[in-house]
């Protein structure tokens, strides 16, 4: 277990540099976020609900601050979600390809956040999660269901995973890492924020630190 942990913890240097990042990893509830948040064994998951209402987990390793929540939830929540996107250099949304009922809802919500103004920068890390069960989406089906070949001038990747054994993440992560040092190394801008700074060492709203 340690030596897993560190080395896990070693390709994390290795893809993320010491820039410091945000990522945000969204998804409808039960896509399997959490588990994917304690799979990567990258520091203590902080969980809180503010008083604004959403549960929001938040781990950070060096560097790289990692935001997670469920999306799809109260209509009223999704502006609050905004303060959030503020200087997000990676989205990752994670999609359960068992779940065939929800994939339009899943797109919706999928939508309205690559569209958001804040956003318009990050690169797009999908995962294709549930592979192990049968009768899922294909990854390139969950890219079908959520209308990413028509994406244009964005960044994007569905990678394939398992998350409750661990499957695809670090794939996934590595993508995402090698596309954000790509952009950066290009001069290309990967966040989009209200200030300069990147927000890691604590925002507050209304009062409430996030
Ligand atoms: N079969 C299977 N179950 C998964 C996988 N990933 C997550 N789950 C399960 O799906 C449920 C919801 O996962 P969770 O991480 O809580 O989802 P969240 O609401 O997005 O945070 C839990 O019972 C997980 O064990 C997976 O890859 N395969
Ligand atoms: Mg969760």
């Amino acid at each position: 277990m340690g030596n897993a942990v560190t080395s896990m913890k070693k390709a994390f240097d290795k893809m993320f540099g010491n820039k410091e990042m945000r990522v945000v990893m969204l998804g409808l509830d039960a896509a399997g976020k959490t588990t994917i948040l304690y799979k990567l064994h990258i520091g203590e998951v902080l969980s809180t609900v503010p008083t604004l209402g959403f549960n929001v987990e938040k781990v950070q390793y060096k560097n790289v601050v990692f935001t997670v929540w469920d999306v799809g939830g109260q209509e009223k929540l999704r502006p609050l979600w905004r303060h959030y996107f503020n200087n997000t250099d990676g989205l990752i949304y994670v999609v359960d390809s068992l779940d065939r009922d929800r994939i339009d809802r899943a797109r919706a919500e999928f939508e309205s956040i690559i569209n958001d103004p804040f956003m318009r920068n990050s690169a797009i890390l999908v995962f294709a999660n549930k592979q192990d069960m049968r009768g899922c989406l294909t990854p390139a089906e969950v890219a079908e269901g959520l209308g990413m070949r028509e994406l244009r001038a964005r960044k994007w990747h569905v990678q394939s995973a398992i998350a409750t054994r661990g499957e695809g993440l670090y794939e996934g992560l590595d993508w995402l890492s090698s596309t954000l040092k790509s952009m950066q190394g290009r001069g290309q801008a990967t966040s989009v924020g209200t200030s300069g700074e990147k927000q890691s060492k604590g925002f507050s709203l209304f009062g409430v630190k996030l």
